[in-house]
């Protein structure tokens, strides 16, 4: 798969990739990561990439002019059409459904926003799908863009030593994970569940599963409302509630 990013701050987003899961997927070639400066695609002595909003108020806009000049050199750059995606706050939640959409894509254009905003003309002319990380504001698309990365590379096939990490991921059944222990089996006088060490395997995948399902029910009911439930998870539940 291969990744592009467009954006003002490209260092940010390169140094991020130098190590780690997703890091070890681009020396491997599994994922090719290219990050584009957008001051690049700018014009005039000042090479300026941001303007005054029209209306007036507060910060600055992102002109459309080098996003746009951006976007379709690194159309140019490779064959297959990437789909573009604009990083804001104003977007769709990124969740793990579009990580796992974006992944099967064979290309992805990562889009990064700045300033108060962007020129609303990019999202019309150049932009498939608008995306937000959650409900709080960052300075930019940078690390909303990193993000994104994180979570599509992890889903790209061998990226993952295990092929099983990935379809245990929490989310990925639409709940959040159990909790996890390792040695010591027991700490600062808190003993790991017996159950986890009983060696019952049967056993250990109901326990964890109930846990899933009451952790999800509590602290995330939105999830939990949306989650498909089978007659085992409905029995765990059940038991749960004594
Ligand atoms: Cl994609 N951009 C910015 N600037 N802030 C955010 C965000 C994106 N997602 C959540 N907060």
């Amino acid at each position: 798969m291969r990744i592009d990013v467009l954006s003002v701050l490209p260092r940010m987003v390169e140094d991020a990739f130098r190590e780690g899961v997703v890091g070890r997927a681009i020396e491997g070639g599994l994922l090719e990561l290219k990050v584009w400066n957008l001051r690049d695609f700018a014009e005039g002595k000042y090479q300026q990439t941001d303007d005054a909003p029209f209306g007036g108020g507060a910060g600055m806009v992102m002109k459309p002019e080098p996003i746009l000049k951006g976007v379709r050199a690194i159309r140019e750059d490779a064959d297959a059409e990437p789909l573009k995606v604009l990083l804001t706050p104003q977007g769709r939640l990124f969740d793990q459904a579009a990580a796992g959409r974006f992944s099967r894509a064979s290309r992805l254009l990562l889009i990064c926003g700045r300033y108060e905003g962007v020129d609303e003309r990019v999202s019309e002319l150049c932009v498939d799908e608008e995306v937000s990380i959650g409900d709080y504001v960052l300075s930019g698309g940078e690390i909303p863009a990193m993000a994104v990365i994180d979570a599509v590379g992890r889903l790209i096939p061998g990226v993952l030593g295990n092929d099983a990490s990935a379809a245990q991921d929490s989310f990925t059944d639409g709940l959040l994970d159990h909790p996890h222990y390792t040695r010591p089996a027991e700490f600062e006088g808190i003993r790991a569940p017996d159950v986890l060490l009983s060696g019952d395997h049967e056993a250990v995948r109901l326990w964890r599963r109930r846990q899933a399902l009451e952790r999800t029910r509590e602290r995330r009911k939105d999830l939990f409302d949306r989650a498909e439930l089978s007659e085992e998870d409905l029995r765990l539940l059940e038991s749960s509630r004594d």
